[in-house]
């Protein structure tokens, strides 16, 4: 390898920004009357090797790091994956790529024992350590609001990671009612602590999932949240990776994540199709008004469609798709629909909507420190 090409691969590896990144090559690459050699092919391959944009996905807490095993179980190999936790025994049994045991001075690696205070002191007990992996420029975190770990630590693993200059995605789940309130209580001081530090905000009550079976066991329940947690990471990593392969880069992706106002909000759904007119159109709504989050689409400022099928994927069956949403939202958002192609799908079509905007009211009520919304298991 030249000396070029190393420090190429340490920029590429390195702690910066892409947006810093992106400087440090411009400052390479500069002709002979000392600007930047914009135009020339050098100058563009030096770029694509460091801009590739980096995703961490950490896993805080048991329900984080269960998560995490179950993504990588899934088969996403090439994601970068994290766990951390305060339990030694839970973090030994996860298979995250990287895992970090949090708290040896506070914990002694058996738990928090359900007390948040002890997992944000944990938590800072480690904060160097933290800091030197979160080193991606999109960090998701996952984990289950109500214990000790997941809701103490990750509001300080949020702080840290935006301090390196990353887009901070929370996906956290609120527990069952019939977990008690004193879990609830915790959750809403948890949630709490994160609104400075994460960008985008997606809680999702574990009560709604009642909504599909009301019968149904509570492990089945963390099953099927994991599950939706997975596909809804994995959607936005692969929107991310396929940039400019298609109608949306990564710059409206991040517009999309990023905070604006007050409160991080944030909206996702994905559905799947079979491609029928009224269908599409009922999956495409179904994909904005994801019933599982209780959002009021009437606020989204700024929204993604992203639709993928295989290579007979129609610009008719597209165009549904988007007025079906685009109908949905006000008339002054921002809209932007890309397309992909994945021939694992066969006759399916999978649409994904992204919006910024709307605000969870479990997020609304932990900001006003008023009580979370009761969950109405009315039945889909
Ligand atoms: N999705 C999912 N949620 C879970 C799972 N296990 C627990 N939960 C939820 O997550 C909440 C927090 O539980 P844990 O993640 O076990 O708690 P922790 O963060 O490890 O905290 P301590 O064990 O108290 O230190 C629970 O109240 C449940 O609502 C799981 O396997 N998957
Ligand atoms: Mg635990």
């Amino acid at each position: 390898m030249t000396e070029d090409e190393l420090n190429l691969t340490e920029i590429a590896k390195s702690r910066m920004s892409v947006r810093s990144r992106f400087q440090e090559i411009a400052r390479q690459n500069l002709n002979d009357k000392g600007s930047t050699n914009l135009d020339s092919d050098k100058y563009l391959a030096d770029l694509l090797k460091v801009l590739k944009i980096k995703s961490l996905v950490v896993g805080i807490g048991g329900a984080g790091n269960n998560t995490i095993s179950r993504m990588q179980d899934l088969g996403s190999k090439f994601i970068e994956t994290l766990n951390i936790n305060t339990d030694a025994h839970d973090l030994y049994y996860s298979n995250a790529k990287q895992k970090v045991l949090i708290g040896k001075e506070t914990c002694s690696g058996l738990g928090s024992g359900n007390d948040p205070d002890v997992g944000k002191n944990a938590a800072e007990e480690d904060v160097e350590r933290l800091a030197q992996v979160l080193n991606a420029d999109v960090v998701f975190l996952t984990f289950g609001l109500g214990g000790g770990t997941g809701t103490g630590a990750a509001p300080i693993v949020a702080r840290e990671a935006k301090k390196n200059d990353a887009t901070v995605v929370s996906f956290c789940s609120i527990p069952f009612t019939s977990e008690g309130k004193e879990r609830i209580l915790r959750a809403q001081r948890g949630l709490k602590d994160l609104l400075n530090y994460t960008d985008t905000l997606i809680p999702i009550p574990n009560d709604n999932l009642l909504r599909f079976n009301q019968k149904m066991p509570i492990l089945t329940g963390f099953k099927i949240m994991d599950e939706v947690l997975i596909r809804s990471i994995n959607e936005i990593i692969n929107l991310i990776n396929n940039c400019g392969l298609i109608n949306i880069d990564y710059a409206d992706v991040r517009k999309v994540l990023e905070k604006k106002g007050e409160y991080p909000s944030g909206l996702i759904g994905i559905t799947e199709s079979l491609g029928e007119e009224k269908d599409l159109i009922r999956k495409a709504r179904l994909a904005l008004h994801n019933p599982l989050l209780e959002l009021n689409t009437d606020n989204v400022d700024r929204c993604i469609i992203s639709v993928t099928g295989d290579h007979q994927l129609s610009l008719s069956k597209i165009d549904k798709i988007v007025s079906a949403i685009s109908n949905e939202i006000p008339e002054d958002a921002t809209l932007k629909f890309g397309t992909a192609l994945n021939p694992m799908l066969g006759s399916k079509i999978r649409i994904m909507a992204l919006g910024r905007g709307p605000i969870s009211p479990y997020v609304q009520a932990a900001g006003e420190e008023s009580q979370f919304p009761q969950s109405n298991l009315t039945s889909f």
